[in-house]
């Protein structure tokens, strides 16, 4: 018998062989009392009924003064057992005769004793009985009649009784502890199997694990329930209050109390770069960092990145890390080291060359090669083993950031099995037949399938997660709950729209007022007061559709012609991975048109693009948005875009007017906004014309709605979600572990 088995039937056996006991106490010495009680008064009757039969012949002997005939007479009536003898005692207590065997102590004198009992006069040595009986004839007490009986035969009796009651009990007590103790295993393992089989979306077992196919509709319609319910609580996480860094942190603090929490980004929030007035600490412009950072501020985390900066070793203590934000430590940032070959295969070369256009429909062929996928390969390993290096506990929450880590997950999951680990892939994912032309698309949705949570910023882009799964991996899929199972374990695809901080107001109490950023711009750019911006903010990236915004703008100008000399394009573009070909190409291409629209149609003191390729910071982005008439956003395929919400953020004027690509996942978020078809020139070209001769009540209606849907679609949101559903799916699994256990 196993111990766990031997375990639970003593848990049921011990409590009831006590109570066994505890009533075998009580209770025997009260039934040893009452059955001598009983006993006494029936040889207290006994007597009577002696010393009644008797009265006659005592009365006629003691008139006739024949005390040995009255003596034979006591002789044959005391030849029962239980008798041990008679004596008779005159009223003034005399002996008048007795028979042989009369016990010594026992004498005339008793007489005169007052009996408890009527006719019962007193226990000696708890051996025998006395019982005195008056003679009386006609209504004349003439004597006393003691009747001696033999008790020691009833305390044997007694003896023997206790004896048999104890067997009795003992063997009651056994019997109900058997029937108890097989029905509690039955219903144990009937309730533990049951429970275990609806968590395991398996159906029911029977005790003994026997499948019982009956009960599988009933199990299936169960942990339909169980879903619904989860499904409901999410919805409702969705309506509820609006999201803010304190309830962030509350939630933190609450239902993931005391769980350490681990980012993985390639990107590092902070960058030490060595200048020449020393080191200086710079911000990346990353939607991610912004989206991200909150939550490690609020738990005191780790995040893991790539230590990209010239100064970033200098920075670190010994076991590479370092505390941030500089002057104000909240959290810890772990840096990661590669190597100039590590990072050109797995960054440049894999990420940004295969799977990025791979998910981007932008027209670019994604290039994979074998060195490449290796270096891809090894980099996730080794941030796999910090991610096991930097755990303080087997099930840490491990928040993986995009398509840099998509093997990561099941690398993590093998050697932390308990972990849970939230995967966000920040950019769309394609339909299964783009995704497979990837030579590694098994190797890559299996990695991603180590998550427990796998996150999207829209819909759409889950369900081409779960064809695609459908299509090239072994996996079971509840359609309806977006659960994938592989290799024995769930992960949830769910959708997670990621957004930006919401401005507090005493932030956007010092903004510059919009007049005087509309004037500032103005001037640094040499246009007078009146003249119109449209605006374009973006990483200098094929995806973000710059070329056809420069198309749409060059076919404004010629389709309506009154906008000529009033109104510019302000292209805002960061540099980003110029290391390859695909983006110089690209960024070359971009400056030749903008050279051509502008010989075509400016003239002296009119640039109709104004190409700013540069980093810019926060602040003048900022004063840009504040300054500029319309906003352009026209991706050709988007996981989000942030720019257009920090537009929107930015506009607390209430004027402005957003056009955005309907390719952009923000779109069905924003439906306000006017919405184009980025590759339709002669659309995008009116979208733009009514912008520019939009009144500013139409512009405040479109603009009030679309900041409400900002405000409350905030970062705190994003990631408040996305960590409520982690402590809901962190409980479920420690019931789980519970019921194995037990
Ligand atoms: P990105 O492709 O980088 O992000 P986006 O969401 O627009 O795209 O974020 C760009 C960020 O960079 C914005 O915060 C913007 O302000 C900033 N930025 C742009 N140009 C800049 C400049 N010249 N100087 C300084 N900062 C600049 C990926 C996905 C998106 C997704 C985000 C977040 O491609 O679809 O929205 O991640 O998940």
């Amino acid at each position: 018998m196993r111990i766990k088995t031997l375990r639970l039937q003593l848990r049921f056996l011990a409590p009831l062989a006590l109570v066994f006991a505890a009533v075998a106490y009580v209770s025997l010495p009260l039934i040893d009392n009452l059955m001598l009680r009983w006993a006494a008064r029936d040889l207290a009757l006994r007597g009577t009924l002696v010393a009644n039969a008797m009265s006659d012949s005592v009365a006629r002997s003691l008139s006739e003064g024949d005390l040995a005939g009255l003596t034979a007479l006591f002789e044959r009536t005391a030849t029962d057992e239980r008798l041990l003898g008679m004596a008779l005692c005159g009223t003034d207590g005399a002996l008048l005769s007795q028979t042989a065997r009369l016990p010594e102590s026992v004498d005339c004198a008793l007489v005169q004793t007052p009996a408890e009992t009527p006719g019962l006069l007193s226990l000696h040595s708890g051996a025998v009985q006395v019982g005195r009986h008056p003679i009386v004839v006609e209504g004349v007490p003439l004597a006393d009649l003691l009747v001696v009986h033999d008790m020691s035969i009833l305390q044997r009796r007694s003896a023997d009784t206790q004896g048999y009651l104890l067997l009795l009990l003992v063997g009651l007590g056994a019997l109900m502890s058997l029937i108890t103790m097989v029905v509690a295993q039955l219903s144990w393992r009937g309730w533990v199997a049951g429970a275990r089989a609806i968590l395991r979306g398996e159906g029911l077992i029977r005790p003994f694990d026997r499948p019982v196919p009956e009960l599988a509709p009933l199990a299936e319609e169960l942990r339909e329930r169980l879903r619904e319910l989860e499904d409901g609580y999410r919805r409702l996480q969705v309506a509820d209050a609006p999201w803010d860094p304190a309830r962030l942190r509350a939630l933190l603090n609450t239902q993931l109390r005391g769980d350490q929490v681990i980012v993985v980004a390639n990107r590092e929030p902070y960058i030490h770069e060595r200048t020449d007035a020393g080191v200086r600490v710079r911000r990346p412009a990353s939607g991610l960092v912004t989206a991200v950072e909150p939550v490690m501020r609020a738990c005191s985390g780790t995040w893991i990145a790539h230590g990209s900066g010239s100064a970033d070793r200098d920075a670190v203590d010994a076991h590479d890390r370092v505390s941030v934000p500089p002057g104000q430590p909240e959290y810890t940032l772990r840096r990661v080291w590669l190597t100039p070959e590590e990072e050109q295969g797995y960054y440049y070369g894999f990420a940004n060359e295969g799977l990025w256009p791979l998910c981007h429909v932008a027209h670019v062929r994604p290039v994979f090669r074998e060195s490449d996928w290796r270096a891809y390969c090894e980099v996730n390993a080794r941030f796999a083993d910090a991610v096991v290096a930097e755990a303080k506990s087997d099930d840490p929450i491990v928040l993986v950031q995009d398509y840099h880590f998509a093997l990561l997950p099941a690398m993590v999951r093998e050697r932390l099995p308990r972990a849970t680990i939230i995967t966000f892939w920040h950019i769309p994912w394609p339909n299964p037949e783009s995704f497979g032309i990837c030579p590694w698309r098994e190797a890559l949705v299996e990695g991603l399938l180590g998550s427990t949570i796998l996150g999207f910023h829209t819909p759409t882009h889950g369900r081409n997660f779960i064809e695609t799964v459908d299509r090239f991996v072994e996996a079971r899929i509840e359609h309806e709950h977006g659960i994938v199972r592989h290799a024995g374990h769930d992960t949830l695809v769910a959708n997670y729209p990621i957004s930006i901080r919401w401005p507090a107001q005493q932030e956007t109490a010092g903004w510059t007022p919009v007049a005087e950023a509309r004037a500032n711009v103005r001037q640094a750019h040499g246009l007078s007061a009146q003249h119109r911006i449209l605006l374009g903010v973006d990483r200098f990236d094929y995806t973000k559709g710059i070329l056809e915004r420069l198309h749409a703008f060059e076919r404004l100008l010629a389709k309506y012609p009154e906008w000529v000399g009033e109104v510019s394009l302000l292209q805002v573009a960061a540099p980003t991975r110029s290391e390859l070909d695909e983006y110089q190409d690209f960024q070359h291409r971009i400056h030749r048109v903008t050279a051509r629209i502008n010989a075509r149609h400016g003239r002296p003191g009119y640039v109709p693009v104004i190409l700013l390729a540069q980093h810019h910071e926060p602040h003048q982005l900022l004063d840009l948005y504040r300054a500029a008439d319309v906003c352009l956003v026209t991706s050709l395929h988007d996981g989000m875009n942030l720019v257009c919400k920090e537009f929107v953020a930015a506009r607390d004027d209430e004027q402005g007017v957003l056009v955005l690509s309907r390719f952009a996942g923000a779109a069905r978020e924003l439906a306000e906004a006017l919405i184009v078809n980025p590759y339709h020139v002669e659309e995008c070209a009116d979208a733009l014309h009514q912008a520019l001769g939009m009144s500013p009540d139409a512009q405040r209606e479109r603009m009030a709605s679309l900041r409400m849907v900002v405000r409350e679609h905030n970062v705190y949101r994003w990631a408040g979600r996305m960590l409520s559903d982690t402590a809901r799916l962190r409980l479920r699994s420690r019931i789980e572990a519970r019921l194995k256990e037990s």
